[in-house]
């Protein structure tokens, strides 16, 4: 039996992320398939909440301090989404290392130390990047009240998630999909490029950037 597929949606905020989870997630089930949707950083556990209270600026924590609390976030999530893989169920995941790496680097941080502890992880099949202009993301409403939602943070972090697409390693697929333009128009691109992995992946998953 083959494999589900691991699809992470990554972009900044804004970019309708949570809007094309939510209609791929819809399309698929219409289409009988196994699908789960997890999120990152998932706010339930004890390491979520910690990050919960950075972003809400309900505590301080160092820049290093909490790069590695976000990454621990995804290595507590390891078990599920192999398990879930195997099963054969599709997943599809709000963010992962990638906002990681460029969240952090984007204040500064080493690149290379950002990359260092999500070396490991499972290997998305596909990264969907939701790309969207600061100021087209200021008109749809503009930013809410979390730390990072300001639109000069949101340049310097889209300007490393260039970087990280870069850095992404042979096996890697990465798609950039313009989020710019009208709801339909973006699903209906997200499901060509998704399309071949609806069925499951055949072969192990692998490992980000080992
Ligand atoms: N973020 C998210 C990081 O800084 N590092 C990470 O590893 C991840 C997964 O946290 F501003 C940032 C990105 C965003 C915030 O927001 C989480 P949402 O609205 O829950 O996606």
């Amino acid at each position: 039996m083959a494999r589900g597929a691991f699809i992470v949606i990554e972009g900044l905020d804004r970019s309708g992320k949570t809007t094309q989870i939510a209609a791929l997630y819809e399309h698929l089930i219409s289409l009988g398939k196994k699908v789960e949707q997890i999120k990152f950083p998932d706010r339930t556990t004890a390491i979520g909440k910690m990050i919960d209270a950075y972003l809400k600026s309900q505590a301080d924590i160092d820049d290093h301090a909490i790069h590695l609390l976000f990454s621990a976030n995804r290595w507590e999530s390891v078990s599920k989404i192999l398990k879930l893989l195997e099963e054969g169920t599709t997943i599809l995941c709000d963010r992962y290392a990638f906002s990681g790496i460029a969240f952090s680097a984007s204040k500064g941080l080493p690149f290379d130390w950002c990359k260092t502890p999500d070396v490991g992880l499972p290997e998305p099949d596909m990264v969907l990047f939701l790309d969207v202009s600061p100021e087209v993301a200021q008109e749809r409403g503009g930013y809410g009240e979390e730390r990072y939602e300001k639109e000069e943070m949101q340049k310097r972090v889209r300007e490393e998630f260039v970087r990280v697409r870069d850095c992404g390693g042979r096996s890697l697929r990465w798609e950039v999909v313009n989020a710019g333009r009208a709801k339909d128009q973006v699903e209906l691109d997200i499901r060509n490029a998704t399309q071949a992995l609806f069925n499951g992946v055949e072969g192990p998953i692998r490992r980000l950037w080992a």
